[in-house]
């Protein structure tokens, strides 16, 4: 970077500082994208001339709200909920909600803004928000998950629809969440609409959904490595998480031939040196989508190692999808990893690498897939899913996934395109930031200051 682009990225940095005080995630994750545009707004002044930047920064809209509702016990509870609705320039508001005790205003503006870009690069037509609540559904009876969802719905249900703002999952947020979620909704409206993603099989919702995230990640890693020349075949893969990310991830790096050997949950990581096969996944499946068990269980039944209070960031390796939450991956961790001699690491969950780790990753030319182009097939199916509802038919599990392999090679192009560093070395970071930023940013120009 020359000085000048430097001393540019810091004061507008300070400004944005100065305006979101103590935002620290959303801090990092803007720092990021101006790293990488700001050398183009260089070269082009209209763009800086307009402000784009610091528009892109300010989200269109927060709406902050009380969620209260009855415990088992009959005591009444209060959260604090939100919904960021960051930019709608290319289609209407897309992304997930988060239900987890550490979301904050900083959290989910982080994830609203990496989502428009993230969204752009989809090359559907979905604009970026993000929402979700304090709540923690672990340990919540099924009733009382249900009842914090309704109450959640009736301020929520103000400020969404299908052709306005649609969410879906994300962390907390799953298969039961959404379809509450989505019953509260259409009996608000008594209308039937496509308003939530992620909906069951039987009421709109989209084959290959659930799986997406996951194998759109091993599906951009394999990318990556095709593009040199390689492939996924026979490498050793660490991941973390055990949620729906991770554990599609583990499924689609088995079929193509890749030995995942790690699995996390907050508690702690297993290690499997022989593997995590078909038999074991489904035992995982198990433990964590239908009996929300604890991951030492896995270590107990197999008899393998669990690490209680790690991640599985200091197993040599040759890939590393981090699956699980954000900076989960520290700058010792990456230096940890490459000198192991890992040679990818393919972002499942959002922004998981603190930014030094991703300097780090950057700096020893490895294949470094930043989450907004690597995790990105989780909304584009969700596109899809939309796609499926407004013209009322569904499409087949091969029709899903084919479309879904399309649009990580078509992310995977664009990254490149704006990313060559010489010869086969891509800087996917500032591919995918500058990709997803020049379709928003001339959106932004043609419907003036608005
Ligand atoms: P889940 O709730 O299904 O799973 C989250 C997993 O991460 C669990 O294993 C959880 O462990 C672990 N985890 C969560 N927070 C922490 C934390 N603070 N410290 C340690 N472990 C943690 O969520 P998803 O799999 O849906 O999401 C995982 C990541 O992927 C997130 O970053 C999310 O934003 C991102 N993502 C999700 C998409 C989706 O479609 N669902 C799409 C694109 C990105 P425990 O159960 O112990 O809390
Ligand atoms: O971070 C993400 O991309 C998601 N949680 C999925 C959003 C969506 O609308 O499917």
């Amino acid at each position: 970077m020359t000085e000048k682009v430097r001393s540019e990225v810091d004061k507008f940095m300070s400004g944005l500082i100065r305006r979101n005080p103590g935002e620290t995630e959303f801090h990092q994750a803007v720092q990021e994208v101006a790293e990488s545009v700001m050398p183009f707004l260089f070269d082009h002044p209209e763009y800086r001339k307009a402000s784009i930047l610091e528009r892109l920064t300010e989200p269109d809209r927060i709406i902050t709200f009380r969620v209260c509702w009855r415990d088992d016990q009959g005591n009444v509870r209060t959260n604090r909920a939100w919904r960021v609705q960051c930019n709608n320039s290319i289609g209407p508001y897309k992304g997930g909600l988060r239900f987890h005790p550490s979301v904050t205003l900083s959290v989910l503006k982080f994830l609203a803004f990496e989502q428009v870009l993230k969204n752009s690069l989809t090359t559907l037509p979905m604009g970026g928000a993000k929402g979700g609540a304090n709540f923690n559904p672990k340990g919540k009876s099924d009733e009382e998950v249900m009842r914090f969802c309704q109450s959640m719905m009736i301020e929520l249900s103000r400020h969404i629809g299908e052709d306005t703002d649609v969410p879906a999952g994300d962390i907390g947020v799953g298969g039961r969440e959404v379809s509450y979620l989505f019953g509260q909704y259409k009996r608000l409206q008594n209308r039937w609409t496509g308003t939530i993603t992620g909906k069951g099989l039987s009421f709109g919702g989209s084959l290959i959904r659930t799986e997406a995230t996951g194998y759109g990640c091993v599906y951009f890693a394999q990318n990556m490595l095709e593009h040199r020349g390689d492939s996924l075949e026979g490498k050793t893969c660490l991941i973390s998480g055990s949620g729906n990310v991770a554990l599609y991830t583990i499924e689609k790096s088995l079929e193509l031939g890749a030995k995942p050997v790690t699995a996390s949950d907050s508690s702690g990581f297993i290690h499997d040196p022989d593997g995590i096969d078909e038999e074991k996944l489904a035992f995982l499946k198990d433990l964590k989508e239908v009996r929300r068990g604890r991951i030492h269980e896995y270590a107990e039944k197999f008899g393998c190692e669990f690490i209680p209070n790690e991640r599985p960031w200091n197993i040599p390796a040759d890939v590393a999808f981090p699956c699980a939450t954000q900076n989960e991956i520290l700058e010792g961790d990456a230096k940890t990893l490459l000198g192991h001699g890992v040679r990818v690491v393919c972002e499942g969950a959002n922004m998981p690498s603190e930014l030094a780790a991703a300097h780090q990753f950057l700096a020893a030319k490895i294949l470094y897939a930043p989450s907004k182009a690597a995790n990105a097939g989780g909304v584009a199916v969700s596109g899809l899913e939309q796609s499926q509802n407004s013209l009322r038919l569904t499409w087949t599990r091969e029709e899903v996934d084919r479309r879904l392999r399309e649009i990580m090679q078509k992310i995977h192009a664009q990254c490149v395109e704006y990313g060559r560093r010489g010869g086969d070395d891509v800087n996917y970071v500032d591919g995918a930031n500058l990709a997803g930023f020049v379709k928003v940013a001339d959106a932004m120009l043609a419907h003036g200051i608005v």
